[in-house]
């Protein structure tokens, strides 16, 4: 498909569905949106109309088996990805599936399967941290051998106050899925104990959820945290620490300038998610259609979007049990 335009269909017009939309059309060489679906009708019609005229679909098969849909952006509710990922791979359309892969370790051991059977890749997880450039830029420090073999590594991530608090198991799939990924991918070892503790958000539901921290170990003996915030209280903030045997280095993620004035020192920080990761975005749906194009899906693919949800099963355990708990996946197949 080289130099040809993408026409990609995407099924969710969210938040990140609709950001998705708007990043292909005006900021993605070689992609444009030709079809949207949602199960909100005017949400999907405005979507689309932004998009520059995309058909509207009320179902998401129609929309992944539409001929004229050469790839799929999966940004539907969580619980609804698994579905339309294995759809994606029926239909042998490669497909970009928004994080988490799916909500359980089960389905996403089927799309694995899913892939396998088809044999070759066609899916990647909309892990977008692997495109940010602060992160990219730690990873290739640390890959230079500059701070030695990685001993620790430290994980932080806080939300702004939200409208609702969330559970401790939807703060796990939905939002330290990320983290989870950044560790394994950024220390290059998968994640072998985790041991959960949580502040609830609301002192009359236990599993609600203000703060947390997962305390890793790593396949290797590196040993680290990943802290989150379901109600930081001042904005959003990602950012990563390792240390290795002969320093620490960290992410720069904030790029605000620092004012200092009237014998204070101050500094902006990111409302949300959507301003912090603008860029990632566009890098990783720049990366995304190229690889469309060469027939060659690249970045975090069906394995690391399954085995995030195993260490996400095991942190949900530790919830349950209060204590550490091993993570135990499959053999890594060769394909991946
Ligand atoms: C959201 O879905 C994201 O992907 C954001 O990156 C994360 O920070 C947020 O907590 C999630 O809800």
């Amino acid at each position: 498909m080289k130099n040809r335009i993408v026409n990609v269909g995407l099924i969710g017009t969210g938040m990140i569905g609709s950001l998705h939309a708007g990043v292909l059309s005006n900021q993605t060489d070689g992609a444009r949106v030709v079809a949207v679906m949602d199960v909100d009708g005017d949400r999907a019609a405005a979507v689309a109309t932004e998009s520059g005229g995309a058909r509207v679909y009320s179902d998401a098969d129609a929309l992944i088996k539409a001929a004229d849909v050469d790839a799929v952006l999966i940004a539907s509710p969580d619980a609804f990805h698994a579905e339309g990922a294995l759809a994606c791979i029926a239909a042998g359309k490669p497909v970009l599936c928004e994080k988490p892969l799916a909500t359980t370790r089960a389905d996403a051991e089927r799309i694995l399967g899913a892939e396998m059977a088809a044999g070759r890749r066609l899916l990647q997880v909309g892990f977008m941290r692997e495109y940010d450039r602060a992160h990219r830029a730690l990873v290739d420090l640390l890959r230079s051998g500059d701070i030695g073999r990685a001993l620790r590594f430290r994980g932080i991530h806080m939300n702004p106050t939200r409208s609702r608090y969330i559970t401790v198991d939807t703060a796990i799939v939905n939002s330290l899925i990320h983290d989870i990924h950044s560790a394994r991918f950024m220390m290059g070892a998968e994640i072998a104990e985790v041991f959960l503790r949580w502040v609830p958000a609301n002192p009359e539901d236990a599993r609600s959820a203000r703060y947390a921290i997962i305390h890793v170990s790593f396949d290797g003996g590196a040993i680290g945290t990943l802290e989150w915030s379901g109600d930081s209280g001042y904005g959003y903030e990602v950012e990563v620490e390792i240390t290795g045997e002969t320093g620490t280095a960290g992410t720069t993620g904030n790029h605000s300038p620092i004012l200092r004035q009237g014998g204070t020192r101050s500094q902006a920080i990111t409302p949300d998610w959507p301003d912090r990761f603008f860029d990632a975005y566009v890098d990783e749906l720049a990366a995304w259609i190229s690889s469309v194009m060469t027939g060659q899906a690249t970045g975090p693919s069906a394995w690391d979007g399954y085995m995030s949800l195993v260490v996400a099963e095991a942190c949900i355990k530790s919830t349950e049990s209060g204590q550490p708990e091993q993570v135990i996946g499959v053999e890594r197949p060769a394909m991946y």
